[in-house]
């Protein structure tokens, strides 16, 4: 009897738990989904495109992709961000909320050619 009691507490201790997980990521992503998202792709070492408008006062997510056969770095002084890309990889930026105005970025290893801003409005 009390071993049942136990055992019985003890599903429902797990129910309660696996419940609790799947509620949180159901909420993750529905709070992932509720944040504008916004492409770059870096291709022979430039980025597409090289001008990209997102709206102001926002938090929103840039997904960055390599798809180069060498690394890259996502980097911006104007964003304060600096995110190393291995190749053929892509990469979530968290962004924001921004005042509108042009944000600068970079690829840190082909700044000659891998340049790009954000114009914010
Ligand atoms: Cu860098």
């Amino acid at each position: 009897m009390t071993s049942n009691f136990i055992h019985a507490s003890r599903s429902l201790l797990w129910a309660t738990a696996l419940s609790a997980a799947l509620s949180s990521a159901i909420f993750n992503a529905a709070n992932a989904a509720d944040i504008p998202e916004f492409d770059l792709v870096i291709k022979d070492h430039f980025y597409q495109p090289s001008e990209l408008s997102v709206p102001a006062e926002t938090k929103f997510r840039l997904r960055v992709t390599n798809e180069d056969p060498t690394p890259e770095e996502f980097e911006s002084t104007d964003l304060n961000r600096e995110s190393i890309m291995l190749a053929k990889r892509t990469i979530l930026v968290y962004v924001g909320p921004l005042h509108a105005g042009t944000y600068n970025f970079y690829g840190d290893f082909h700044r000659g050619t891998a340049q790009g801003r954000l114009i914010v409005k």
